[in-house]
């Protein structure tokens, strides 16, 4: 038995349950959960400085409210955490001096966590903490940062602050700082997991996780979350709610017609999924927003239907095979096996026929039941 950062006792196998779902998510073999653990509970913790700007400090709450078993607790007790504002004790001075002999005492070995964006217009002026502006304090900190990592999508690509008209000139941080690694975790907030991971993997390997074309990490950003959503049968067989609170959406439908933006969205939520307790937003009735997506979040209306390019298969089916059953192969069932034996054409050509066409047809209720 272990104590937490709460007093509370944590099982030894509730603190390897978070290395193992971490290992399962970096895609890494089974047995090197243990690899990370022992990375995790080495003496050597990094320091980490954890700066807020133009945000909402949604990233933080959410990593604390992830409390069993206690993710906030193993990150905090496997990092260093020098700085971070709403987190520490210290105030005023004490804290710009905890800052500063930090910096000085780690440069070139701390990772620099950001939580919000930057403005940039006049000079940064909309944003200052200690007499200096936002601008200032990232290029100080990052001067002496080892990697930089952004902690949700204000930090990652500016988020709701740069939404039109974007008056304050909000930008990301790779917009501004190009000589130091940067990793991206977008998300509105992001999932704590996919924080504790990469700096897991961090620690272990003494490198970043490969990375796309956004700097997100592949491990959690690497597919569209509608590939693993469980409302993607309903998708399929053209069950879509039509209207907050009717039949459809009471029953589990697909929330695509009420602008389920899943399938343009890569992120990992429909699997790993938030607060220890299995919910995301798609799971508790809300379309999911894009909020990993800068193209997405706060640049398209809630309602709009994200167009579908290139349709992938769902990836949990049950072999089907109705005609066995007596029942015939009817156009439907034929393209949900297309989808689940993951023929690309045959899976494409289904969800485009399945996906409504201009406005709304009535579809709701159409194809099997289950
Ligand atoms: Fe808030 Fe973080 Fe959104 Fe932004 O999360 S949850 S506005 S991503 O920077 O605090
Ligand atoms: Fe799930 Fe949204 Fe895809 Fe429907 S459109 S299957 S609710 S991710
Ligand atoms: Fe964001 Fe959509 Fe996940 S809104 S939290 S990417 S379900």
């Amino acid at each position: 038995m272990e104590r937490d950062g709460w007093g509370r006792d944590v099982s030894r196998r509730d603190f390897m349950k978070v290395f193992v779902t971490a290992s399962a998510m970096l895609g890494l073999p089974f047995g090197m959960a243990n690899r990370l653990a022992e990375a995790a509970m080495d003496d050597g913790r990094p320091a980490v400085i954890w700066l807020h700007f133009q945000e909402c400090t949604g990233c933080s709450e959410s990593l604390l409210r992830a409390s069993h078993p206690t993710v906030a607790t193993l990150l905090l007790e496997t990092i260093s955490l020098d700085y971070h504002e709403t987190l520490m004790a210290g105030a005023g001075h004490q804290a710009e001096a905890a800052l500063h002999e930090s910096m000085k005492k780690n440069h070139g070995r701390y990772l620099l966590v950001v939580e919000g964006a930057i403005p940039t217009r006049q000079a940064g002026i909309y944003c200052k903490v200690a007499g200096k502006t936002a601008l200032e304090s990232l290029q100080e900190a990052a001067a002496g940062a080892q990697a930089i990592i952004s902690i949700g999508s204000c930090s990652s690509f500016g988020g709701i602050q740069a939404a039109a008209p974007n008056p304050t000139g909000a930008v990301g941080v790779g917009d501004i700082i190009k000589d130091k690694p940067v990793v991206n975790l977008p998300g509105c907030p992001p999932n704590p997991y996919n924080l504790l991971s990469t700096i897991l993997y961090f620690m272990t390997f003494n490198k970043l996780p490969d990375l796309d074309a956004m700097g997100r990490p592949k491990f959690a950003y690497g597919r569209r979350l509608h590939e693993h959503c469980e409302r993607r049968p309903h998708f399929d067989a053209g069950r879509f709610a039509q209207a907050f609170g009717d039949d459809g959406h009471s029953q589990g439908y697909c929330l695509y017609k009420l602008g389920c933006k899943g399938p343009a969205t890569y992120a990992n939520c429909s699997v790993n999924r938030f607060n220890d307790i299995g919910v995301w937003p798609v799971s508790v009735g809300h379309p999911c927003i894009g909020c990993t997506e800068p193209e997405l979040l706060f640049n398209t209306a809630i309602a709009d239907k994200v167009q579908i390019h290139e349709p992938t298969p769902f990836d949990s089916y049950a072999p089907v095979d109705l005609k066995e059953k007596g029942k015939g192969a009817d156009p439907l069932t034929t393209g949900i096996v297309g989808l689940a034996a993951g023929s690309a054409f045959g899976a494409g050509a289904v969800v485009a026929r399945r996906l409504p066409s201009g406005d709304d047809g009535e579809e709701q209720g159409h194809g099997p039941t289950n």
